[in-house]
């Protein structure tokens, strides 16, 4: 597909409820969407940055940087198919979520291109996905509990609980004790080191399916030492952005679960990558969440449909998150704490360009030159002539769509 015109929105949508890690607190979904044209059509895609580089380096500024001055302008004009981006864009470093953006929209018009749903573009075999709910440190015990007790009920098949230091095994004790026999696991988001290591031995015994990035990003030799330690498995969020990453990790015996999160990994390419090596290897792995909009949310549920996806995903239903998703219908929960696998065209869900424009903060179009030469395009040298000046900020709530009038819906 020749790619003929890019836009990104920095979108803010409110949570319906703050959600505190490790590392903050987010109260409102503030990312940026990506929307790509190529053959009359238009494919929507995530980049699950947040405003401050807390989870990962990445940032909405960087992405939006290295999104409109390296990785569009690489793109504008030329024939290309999503799982060709991780060659085409190894020359510039890192910066995953910024291209897994990009990577997605594509994804999507290759699957309506095909006439067929993401997922089985993706080579998905589930038509459910069983999902779990994640839940934030709350400021007290009694907040987090009532906040279990609301979502255990709507069926949702385990709980993730954050966790970090002051707010760990008693609170996982609690729960426990309080919601006897469900599916329970945790994510640190780094907030450990070795050192730490009574912390996770005393919750080896609470029957925990997992243990979540306990310790830094860029160590997965230490947790080699604390996987040693315990029977709970851990599994790695962070410290895997690589297909290579995971095969060291395996290797060290880092981990025994990897959180497959396409953001993170730059792409929904490499994120089959990982889920094929685990695959092979029989390691287990689920689809990890940034509390995506329902764009980014869509895809994700395609990707977890492959075979290895066999444990519950950070993937909940979109009242979970939002009054108001931008997609329709929202994502719902089945009472058996599933979520059906869109069998529609592409994302299989209807984009609401009108709500977007409504939430949108910033935004550009950047379109292919006419008359240049496909390939003369270099990336930070031409972006600053491609690209139109980005409209002004733009305030939430703002009625009007951005872009130009007249232009096609998606699909
Ligand atoms: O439901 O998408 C969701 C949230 C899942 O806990 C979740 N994500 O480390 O796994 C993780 C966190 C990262 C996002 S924190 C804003
Ligand atoms: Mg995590």
């Amino acid at each position: 597909m020749i790619v003929e015109a890019v836009e990104l929105f920095h979108v803010r949508l409110p949570l319906v409820f703050p959600f505190e890690t490790s590392f903050g607190r987010e109260d409102d979904k503030d990312c940026l969407l990506v929307r790509v044209e190529a053959g009359g059509r238009a494919g929507w895609g995530e980049v699950s940055t947040m405003p401050a580089p807390l989870y990962n380096e990445e940032t909405n500024a960087t992405a939006w940087h290295v999104l409109a001055d390296f990785l569009i302008p690489a793109l504008l004009g030329k024939d290309v198919r999503p799982g060709d981006l991780p060659d085409r864009f190894r020359a510039i470093r890192r910066h995953h979520m910024a291209k897994a953006g990009l990577e997605a929209a594509l994804w999507d018009l290759q699957a309506q291109e095909q006439g067929t749903s993401l997922a089985r573009a993706l080579g998905g075999t589930r038509d459910r996905i069983e999902v779990g709910v994640s839940l934030g440190i709350e400021p007290a015990l009694g907040e987090l509990l009532d906040r279990v007790d609301r979502f255990l009920p709507q069926g949702y098949r385990r709980v993730k609980l954050k966790i970090k230091p002051g707010w760990d095994v008693e609170v996982v004790r609690a729960v426990r004790r309080h919601f006897g026999d469900i599916g329970l696991q945790v994510d640190a988001n780094s907030a450990y080191t070795l050192a730490d290591a009574p912390v996770f031995r005393a919750m080896d015994d609470e029957g925990l399916l997992m243990i979540e990035q306990p310790l830094a990003e860029d160590d997965i030799v230490d947790h080699a030492q604390l996987q040693a330690q315990l029977k709970t498995p851990i599994c790695l969020d962070e410290s895997i952005v690589t297909p290579d990453d995971a095969r060291k990790a395996l290797d060290l015996g880092s981990c025994r679960v990897i959180n497959v999160k396409q953001a993170r990994l730059g792409g929904v390419t490499n994120a089959v990558r990982v889920h094929d090596l685990c695959q092979r290897r029989g390691v287990p792995v689920w689809c990890g969440g940034m509390l995506e909009t329902g764009v980014g949310r869509a895809l994700n549920l395609a990707l977890a449909s492959l075979p290895n996806f066999s444990l519950p995903a950070d993937l909940s239903a979109s009242d979970r998150y939002f009054e108001q998703d931008i997609i329709d219908p929202p994502v719902s929960l089945g009472p058996d704490g599933t979520i059906a696998v869109p069998d529609g065209v592409g994302l299989g869900f209807r984009v609401l360009e009108d709500r977007i424009g409504r939430v949108t903060l910033r935004h550009a179009r950047f379109k292919a030159t006419r008359g240049r030469p496909a390939g003369s395009a270099r990336p930070g040298k031409t972006a600053a002539r491609r690209r139109p000046e980005p409209e002004g900020g733009r305030a939430p709530g703002a009625t009007r769509r951005p872009g130009e009038p007249g232009r096609r819906p998606p699909g």
